[in-house]
């Protein structure tokens, strides 16, 4: 119904605030996916922007029809590069074009992706990846500021909720959430396989090739070791069958509630079943290459302070900040927290007895306190994190004014949690982690682990969705869009949370969770959780090349 098209864009942009130009509404309903289209503009539209105008319909749709072959491979790319403003490198809008990749073996080859992957704070790295024990002994301070001169460009971030929630916690609203997670990430399955909704299935004659994109709504094993997965669209609910002594029976482990798929298989006999023959994840495309900066700058990545813990680590971090203020670190222009600023009060039953602040604003002074040690020339990015005080459930705005201003001494880039933040051209997904607990409870050791924290993440990449779980220890938000969904491939994703330091790359994006500065709590000792503290991960962003420092 092409006349209808132009009122759903309308009533589309005037519920996200925006008003329109009559020609912009007009190309963006002349185009082949005009939803996908709109969420292109709306991506890119300046932050003050309150009515969409052709001309940047036209421009953002200039930049997305050189990348027209396949949206499930150089797409993704392409509308990464659309948030791009200006003033960051040539080599992250050059979108499916490698040129601005280093093109030696570390971060092109898929043998070296293995070798990257790497936990812990011991072993010798491999594959783009140095350690460098030496670095967290103490540093003179009086040689600090010896003439370092950084200029980092500000952060530009996309896909944060704050000043954005639209939620109420009605019912319907989490409804909303998960028509958005549908639609966007079944767009991502569709061009892959030929599927019918769910109805249209139903009616298909027995034995027929069918193929179904759907959220997981149950699992189940059968009385004779097969799976039975419900998958629901918008239409319906429909069971799908996967045999036991098929080989995709092991994907089968990797499955969350909620998380949308695709199946493809044929009908039984009566019809209302699928056998399935393969299953396919939204997944970071293979021939998916990481966007670099165009010159040498780097970022620090961090997570977990937990200032006014009695276990807060000051003495390792006044060596991190004071390492920052030396030669060795001068190309360092960016430190990204990935949330945890602050231990918090009544997170845990027993959270008090170990609190050294007991006061959550005092906590924050304390934690702006040490901030101040870190050199004020530094680009510094903040997202919350559960121990935060902003409301618990994801997406988690960033911090209120109150904060804010208990914090202003460094002029930090405050975001929510999830955020990508866009930094030399490099696109940076941050999110604190909280699913991460989930992810390595439900999935097998060798795919996602304490030991491996990364290799969770890689599943995250995997499905295209930070938390894809609901219900379970991962509280989420009812909002009309799903700001968890990972629709746009990051270069680098950093999360923290679980307290251990783990990297490597999965299909080209450096995967980082940073440890914690922290030392072991009660509670941790108690459930055996052994943290990595006073680690800091420092990105290259031209290269994508890790160091780890240690000021432990
Ligand atoms: O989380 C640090 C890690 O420890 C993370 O993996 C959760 C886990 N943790 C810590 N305390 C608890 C309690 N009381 N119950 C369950 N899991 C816990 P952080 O967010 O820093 O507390
Ligand atoms: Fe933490
Ligand atoms: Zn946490």
């Amino acid at each position: 119904m092409p006349q209808e098209t132009p009122r759903r864009i309308v009533a589309e942009l005037a519920s996200r605030g925006y008003n329109a130009e009559r020609e912009a509404v007009t190309l963006l309903a002349g185009t082949a996916d005009p939803g996908r289209a709109l969420e292109r503009a709306l991506e890119s539209v300046p932050e003050d922007a309150l009515k969409l105008s052709a001309e940047h319909v036209r421009a953002t749709l200039d930049e997305a029809s050189g990348f027209a072959e396949g949206r499930a491979a150089a797409g993704d790319h392409a509308s990464a590069s659309a948030s791009v403003s200006a003033s960051t490198s040539t080599a992250a809008s050059s979108g499916a074009d490698p040129s601005g990749i280093d093109t030696g073996p570390a971060s092109t080859s898929a043998s070296a992706s293995a070798d990257l992957d790497s936990s812990g704070g011991t072993g010798a790295g491999a594959g783009g990846v140095t350690e460098d024990p030496s670095s967290g002994s103490p540093v003179e301070r009086e040689g600090s500021p010896a003439g370092i001169d950084r200029d980092p460009s500000p952060a530009e971030v996309t896909d944060d909720v704050t000043g954005r929630s639209t939620g109420t916690g009605e019912y319907e609203d989490f409804v909303a959430t998960f028509r958005d997670r549908y639609e966007r990430l079944s767009r991502l399955l569709a061009g892959r396989i030929n599927h019918r909704p769910t109805t249209a299935v139903d009616g298909m004659p027995a034995g027929e090739d069918a193929a179904i994109v759907g959220m997981v709504a149950d699992i189940r094993s059968t009385a004779s070791g097969h799976w039975l997965i419900e998958l629901e669209d918008t239409n319906g609910v429909f069971p799908c069958l996967v045999m036991k002594d098929k080989g995709i029976a092991d994907l089968v482990d990797e499955l969350l509630l909620d998380e949308v798929i695709a199946v493809e298989g044929s009908l039984s006999d009566d019809g209302g079943l699928l056998f399935v023959d393969s299953l396919h994840f939204p997944d970071v495309p293979r021939t998916h290459r990481s966007s670099t900066a165009d010159r040498h700058v780097q970022a620090a990545l961090i997570s977990d302070v937990h200032c006014g813990s009695q276990e807060f680590m000051g003495e390792a971090w006044s060596r991190f900040a004071d390492w920052l203020h030396t030669e060795e670190a001068a190309a360092v222009e960016y430190l990204l927290i990935a949330g945890d600023m602050v231990e918090g009060v009544g997170v845990y039953p027993n959270q008090a007895e170990e609190l050294e602040i007991v006061d959550i604003y005092e906590q924050y002074e304390a934690f702006s306190e040490h901030l101040k040690e870190v050199p004020g020339d530094l680009e510094i990015v903040m997202i919350p994190g559960n121990h935060d005080a902003v409301r618990l459930a994801e997406p988690q705005p960033g911090f209120d004014e109150e904060l804010r201003e208990i914090m202003s001494a460094h002029d930090a880039r405050i975001t929510g949690n999830p955020s990508t933040v866009t930094i030399e051209g490099v696109d940076v997904l941050m999110y604190h982690g909280v699913s991460l607990d989930e992810v390595i409870a439900e999935l097998p050791e060798e795919k996602a682990s304490y030991d491996h924290p990364h290799r969770a993440m890689y599943q995250l990449l995997k499905k295209r969705h930070v938390a894809p779980q609901y219900g379970g220890h991962t509280r989420l938000a009812p909002e009309e869009r799903d700001y968890l969904v990972i629709e746009d491939v990051p270069d680098v994703f950093h999360t923290g949370h679980v307290h251990k330091l783990g990297y490597g790359k999965y299909h080209d994006v450096l995967t980082i969770n940073s440890g914690c500065w922290q030392e072991q709590t009660a509670f941790q000792e108690s459930v055996n959780i052994d943290p990595d503290c006073a680690f800091t991960p420092v990105v290259d962003l031209d290269t994508l090349e890790l160091t780890i420092r240690d000021f432990e």
